[in-house]
Parts: C-alpha cells; structure tokens; sequence
C-alpha cells in the first residue's frame, strides 16, 4: 500500500460537525406545501373533503327515511321489542369508577398526541399505497402533487409542511420528533389501556362494553333507527349503554386499537423481515394503510362521540364520566371544562416545545423506548424475496455527493476506489476495489425500509460485513462501526453512521456494489453501500468512504450515532 489516496479515520472524525439542540428555520428544509388529501377510484382522483358535503346530505335523506320508517307498524313493534338497550343481562351499579374516568381521560389526551404526531409522519411520505414497492402513481392515496419525472426528485424532496397546530411539530421533515411523540405515546396508551383491560375484566364494567348476547344486533338496528329518526332512546349511561354505542366502542376498544398496533409494528423493518410468509403477504404498505384506516376510524369515533355526548344531555355524560355521579350536579361540566383545559394547553404547546427543546424530545423517547428497541433489533432477520418481487421502482433519498475526490473517482468509473478500514483493529486495512471483489460475493433480495414510509424491494450483491470484520480483527473493546460517506448530510458537514458490532457479523449485512444484476449507479450509493436488514434506510450509507471501529461513539459529531441523529434528531437504533 505505497498510495495514500485514503484519509484515515481520525482525520474524518474530525471533520464531522456539531449540530443545534433545537430547530433553526434557517438551517432546516425550506417549507413546501402538498395539496388537498386525495383519493384515488380508478384512474380518478377525488378531493377528500367531498365526502362532508356527501356525508351531510346522506345525513338529511336519511333523516327522512327513518321518519318514514317509524310510520310503519311493523318498524313500531320492531322498536317497541328490540327498544335498543339490552337490559337481560345484570346492569353494571358500580357507576364510573374513578380508574375509568383517569383512564378515559389519559386516552384521550394520549390519543390526540399520537393522532397528531401520527399525521406528521405521514407528511414525510404523503402517499399511500397497497403494493409492495411504493412506485409513483400506484398509490390510492396522497396529499402532494403527482411526482415530477424531469428532475431528480428524492424522497425527502416530496416531503410536506403542515400547519403547526395540526402536526407535531408541522415543519416539514420532522418525522424523527414527531416518531417520538408517536412512539412515546403509543407505549403509554398500550400501558393505559393493558391496565384498562385487566381493571375491566376484573369487575364488572366488562359488562357496559363486551356484548353477552346476539339481541344486540337487532337492538342497534333499532338505536340507528330512533337516532335517524330524531326521536332518541333513553340515555342510560349510568346504567347501560345502548347497543348502538356499545357495539361502537367494543369495535374501538377490542378492534380497531389492536389492529392499530399490529400494522404499526409490521411496519418495522426487524419485525416484518424477521416475519417470512406473514411479513411478505402483510407488506409495510398494506400495513401502513391498514394503520391509516385505523386513523380514519378513531377520527370519526372521536367526532361522533363528541358529537352525541354533547347532544344527548351534556351535563349527565360529563357528570358520569367526569365526576362519577348520577345526579344533576355541575361538577361534571367543572372538571370536564379543566380537562379540556389541560387538553387545550398540551395542544398549543406541543410543536413549540417540540421546535425549541427538539434534544430534550429526542432524549426523553430514547430513555423511554431504547430498551424496546433493544428488543427490536434482537430479531434476527431472514425475509428474502425473489426476483419477481423486485420493485419496478426504488425512491432515491438522501444528498448526493458533491466533493472533488469523489467525481475523480467517478470519471475513473471507481478504479481508483480504496475502502480503508482502522480504528480499534488488529490490522487496519485499505481495500482496492479489485479486492472487494475477489472476496465472496453475496447477493440478497431485500425490502427496505426508508423512516420517511416509502418501501422496495432490490437485489443486492456485495461483501459480506462478517468477512471484512474477519480481515481487520477488531479489538475486544470495539463495540461499534462507524460509516463515513463521502457525501454531506442535508445542513452540511459529512454524513456517517454507526452500527453495533453484531449487526455487523450478520449473514445479512453486506456492503453492496451492485443493485439489481447491475453496478451500482451514483444514486443508489456507488460504489459502496451498507445493507443491514434490521434497521431503516438512512442506516444504509451510500458513497462509503471509509468504515472505523470503536468502542464508543460519544465523541462523533454531536454524539447521538450518526448525522440524522444528530441533526434530524433521528434514533441511533431504528428496527422500527
Ligand atoms: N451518505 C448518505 N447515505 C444515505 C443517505 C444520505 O443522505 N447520505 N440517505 C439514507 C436514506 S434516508 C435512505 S432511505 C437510503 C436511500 O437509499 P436509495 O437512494 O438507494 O433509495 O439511503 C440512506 N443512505
Ligand atoms: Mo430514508
């Protein structure tokens, strides 16, 4: 090794940059707005926002057509046998016990974090699709503009703003805080609602929510009927709930939560690949969508339900649920007027803090989820797919390379290209490109998963990461390994990574020269990219430069395991 074309790590570390604690306008994504939500009938695409005015004429026709109904005799005796409440089985008398009515209202507060925080991330990534691969014009769903063909157009590119109030924190991009948010308050809401579960199964209130005989169907056929109808049934919300409501929130509390936190992990790289056949058939884009469905039906119980509670006598709802009392009381309307207080003030300053304390909420997420993430790269993946599986097409991200070295080396078509590997190793090396491939080369067809929400699948073919690790002998104190880009990450300063030394040893790590039977082109990362099953995609470095062993990556950067986590506030372990 008489070239000294490498530059050794130490010289590397030291031109990482520091990053700020909290979110500058003038050092972020400039904003860019998307359109209307829209969906996709056919080869049509329809403005969401049509289905209120639709929904409100329904609304009216329907009105009429159950005032019609309940002219007829046998609607009547339909009514009169099935009034709407099932009343066979014994009424719960312990009232709202105040477990419940805490309980309710953590749900709620936690609902409208993660419902927000949920939104932002979709804003990284405003399309929806069924299929597989996330291939521009598939998708049944998006809020952005159709994707521009003349231009390179990358994922972070089609990124959009929301307004403050709605996402967290809004600005665009800012999926790394607004996941934990989402994560934080995901876990909190399971913790909730394990503890809701057991509580109800272990008194009576099991009763007001789990239906205990088929009368129920008939009985709720009968509540929408009165409800349409403007003649409403009796609210005995003290006692019982009417069918129609107890079906409802069945539907809420045992159905849709439970879906909502399967598609949420299937969409986990570790988890879906490490989940063969089911993973495959249930792919992170039909799970995304299943989650947003979910979404769409926590958005209209909340509206409906609100809607009712204040419609069908205000002040008993609020004095059951809020105070625990049955009476005429104002102390149900008082404390449901500081807790939506309490709700208001959580809402306003949510992305202020968020665009201020960003580190503080990158911190607090990681001190509450790293031991779940733990868990989650522990998967040991093994979802391979085939060659008919390969997406026809496979979003570029990231910002390209821009350095004099690296055009050099492009114009020699990479002959030049030395990897150096050092750092905390017995025999630190520099790799000629020749060599790389000399040494076994592995192929696998992967799905990758990009945080932003978009998914592909490609054929990979490199070295394998256990054989340079082999060739190097890292010391008993290397813990990590760095990966440094020759490219810049997106607020300047050069892009690197970090990885635990296990997933390094993993029959699925490579360090990939070609993509699909062919070199690998200057976008995909040629040419040297990481593969690493288990994690997202902005783990995978493109444009490899060198690769450094160490025993801690404190000291790197601004010391959170790579440049989005420095800079984008990002986690360092990301198998979800
Ligand atoms: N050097 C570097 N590597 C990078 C990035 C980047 O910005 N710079 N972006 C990452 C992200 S966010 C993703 S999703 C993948 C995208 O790889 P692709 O362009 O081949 O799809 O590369 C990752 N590797
Ligand atoms: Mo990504």
């Amino acid at each position: 090794m008489n070239e000294t074309s490498c530059v050794a790590t130490d010289v590397l570390e030291g031109e990482l940059t520091h990053a700020d604690d909290r979110i500058r306008l003038s050092h972020w994504l400039p904003p860019r707005y998307g359109t209307m939500p829209h969906f996709r009938v056919g080869q049509r695409w329809f403005n969401v926002f049509w289905l209120i005015p639709i929904a409100g004429l329904m609304l009216i026709v329907g009105i009429a057509i159950g005032q019609e109904l309940r002219r007829i005799p046998a609607v009547q005796e339909f009514i009169a046998r099935y009034p709407g409440t099932v009343t066979s089985v014994p009424a719960d008398y312990s009232g709202y016990p105040a477990w419940l009515r805490w309980q309710h209202f953590f749900n709620l507060l936690f609902m409208m974090l993660i419902i927000r925080a949920g939104i932002q991330i979709l804003a990284d990534h405003p399309r929806l699709y069924w299929n597989r691969d996330s291939t521009p014009g598939t998708e049944w769903f998006r809020f952005q503009h159709e994707v521009p063909r003349d231009r390179l157009w990358t994922a972070k590119d089609d990124s959009v703003t929301l307004p403050g109030w709605l996402g967290i924190p809004g600005m665009r991009h800012t999926i790394g805080l607004a996941r934990w948010w989402h994560f934080s308050f995901d876990l909190l809401w399971v913790v909730n609602g394990v503890i809701f579960y057991v509580l109800l199964f272990s008194t009576h209130q099991c009763q007001r929510l789990v239906p205990m005989s088929w009368e129920i169907f008939p009985n709720a056929l009968s509540t929408i009927l009165q409800y349409l109808s403007l003649r409403f049934p009796p609210n005995d919300g003290w006692l019982y709930f009417n069918s129609l409501q107890k079906l409802t929130y069945f539907m809420t509390v045992f159905i849709a939560a439970p879906i909502a936190i399967v598609s949420g992990l299937m969409q986990a790289p570790a988890i879906s690949n490490k989940l063969g056949w089911f993973g495959r058939r249930f792919n992170r884009q039909a799970a995304r969508s299943i989650h947003f469905l979910i979404l769409c039906w926590f958005i209209m119980f909340v509206c409906v339900h609100v809607t009712m509670v204040f419609v069908t006598g205000l002040r008993h709802n609020v004095n059951h649920m809020f105070a625990g009392l049955n009476n005429d009381s104002p102390l149900g309307l008082e404390i449901f007027a500081v807790a939506m207080l309490v709700v208001a003030a959580v809402w306003l300053a949510a992305s202020p803090f968020t665009i201020r304390h960003a580190r503080i909420v990158q911190k607090a997420g990681r001190f509450l989820l790293g031991p779940l993430d733990a868990f989650g790269e522990w998967w040991d993946v093994r979802t391979q797919y085939s060659e008919k599986d390969i997406s026809p097409f496979f979003w570029p991200n990231g910002t390209m390379p821009d350095s004099e070295t690296y055009e050099s080396l492009v114009k020699t078509g990479f002959a030049g290209y030395r990897l150096r590997v050092d750092g905390m190793v017995q025999k630190p090396r520099e790799f000629t490109f020749a060599e790389l491939k000399s040494m076994t080369r592995q192929e696998q067809i992967t799905a990758h998963f990009c945080i932003q929400g978009w998914s592909g699948v490609a054929k990979w073919g490199g070295v394998p990461m256990r054989e340079i690790v082999e060739a190097v002998k890292p010391l008993p104190e290397a813990r990590y390994a760095v990966f440094y880009s020759f490219a810049p990450g997106a607020d300047g300063g050069r892009y690197y990574d970090v990885h635990s030394i296990d997933n390094m040893r993993h029959s699925l790590t490579i360090v990939a020269y070609e993509m699909n039977g062919k070199p690998l082109t200057v976008v995909h990362g040629a040419p040297l990219r990481l593969r690493c099953e288990n994690e997202l995609g902005f783990k995978q470095v493109k444009w490899i430069e060198a690769i450094e062993f160490v025993s801690d990556f404190r000291h790197l950067g601004e010391g959170q395991g790579g440049y989005n986590e420095d800079h984008e506030f990002y986690g360092y372990r990301m198998p979800i």
